[in-house]
């Protein structure tokens, strides 16, 4: 991002990926915490191009022969996801920067879908305190916001796995995992058995995050040709993110969480974005939007001096 890039954002107002509701009006409190203007002082141009949402008749009428066991509201989640690719393919096509506002982490299941038909070695950078690399046979919650990874790894139901084509969309090598401290059993298995990088909370205590995000940013760049960020609110401390639905303590500090999309936009490799699992039912205060918004002007060269 040496020179400045076109903004397009997305918005889509969707929770039924997580177990709890809320983070559906997740854009709409970080759009009025000013997202906007703080873009437009950053970008070229920033443009709003959707506002996505799941509307009835959008939704897939899933065969009834269909085996949705461990895959909570499985058709809408088709649904958004499916309308979610289309968009972003589209703005990769004209050129501009895709940003895409959640929403719960599923979501990340169609951003991931719409980039992977541009890019041949797409790399992923996942900052969570989850790795969300469960299937219907691991999941401990049936929530498909805890399988997105996973689906774009071309682990999952057919139908969420195949969405918008080819299928795996990305590379268990292309992936890296950031901030993560709670790992269901069957998602640590697989991390090791697929060899994924992830710096979890130990690594981040133990080298600093300055150092991690640089092993990182090393690690990616040399074989990708784009880098999406994906980065889950919930990575961030409750005390800093009380807004959000999977809260776990433990988690990155104010300055390692900004200091991580800060040496991101200096190396300038990231080609696309998402910020989700921002839950305004949960923070009277806004203090969680606030924050994404405040990491969103970061990733975009906002400076400290
Ligand atoms: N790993 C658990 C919990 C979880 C995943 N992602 C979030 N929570 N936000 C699951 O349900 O898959
Ligand atoms: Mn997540
Ligand atoms: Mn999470």
């Amino acid at each position: 991002m040496s020179i400045k890039p076109n903004i397009a954002a997305i918005s889509v107002n969707f929770d039924l990926g997580a177990g709890r509701r809320g983070a559906s009006h997740g854009p709409k409190a970080i759009f009025e915490a000013g997202l906007l203007q703080e873009l437009q002082q950053l970008a070229d141009t920033v443009d709003h191009v959707a506002d996505l949402r799941l509307v009835n008749d959008t939704a897939t009428h899933l065969d009834t022969q269909v085996d949705s066991t461990n895959l909570n509201y499985f058709a809408e989640v088709i649904a958004i996801n499916t309308q979610l690719a289309e968009q972003v393919s589209q703005v990769v096509g004209q050129g501009h920067f895709p940003l895409i506002i959640g929403g719960d982490h599923s979501i990340a299941i169609g951003t991931i879908a719409g980039l992977s038909a541009h890019y041949s070695n797409l790399g992923v950078i996942w900052i969570d305190a989850h790795s969300d690399l469960n299937s219907p046979d691991t999941s401990p919650s049936g929530n498909i916001h805890g399988m997105s990874l996973a689906v774009s790894l071309g682990i999952g139901h057919p139908l969420l796995t195949d969405i918008h084509g080819t299928n795996p969309k990305v590379k268990p090598e292309n992936i890296v995992l950031i901030g993560a401290r709670s790992l269901d059993e069957g998602e640590k298995k697989l991390i090791r058995s697929l060899g994924i990088k992830c710096f979890t909370m130990y690594d981040i205590d133990r080298k600093g995050m300055a150092h991690v995000m640089q092993e990182a940013i090393d690690y990616i760049k040399i074989k990708t040709d784009g880098v999406h960020l994906s980065y889950d609110v919930d990575s961030v401390d409750p005390i800093e993110a009380p807004g959000t639905g999977t809260a776990v303590k433990g988690g990155l500090h104010f300055r390692e969480a900004h200091l991580a999309v800060e040496m991101l936009h200096e190396a300038g490799i990231v080609t696309s974005a998402e910020f989700v699992e921002v839950n305004p039912l949960l923070d009277d205060s806004n203090k969680t939007s606030q924050l994404a918004v405040s990491l969103i002007s970061s990733l975009f060269g906002e400076q400290i001096l």
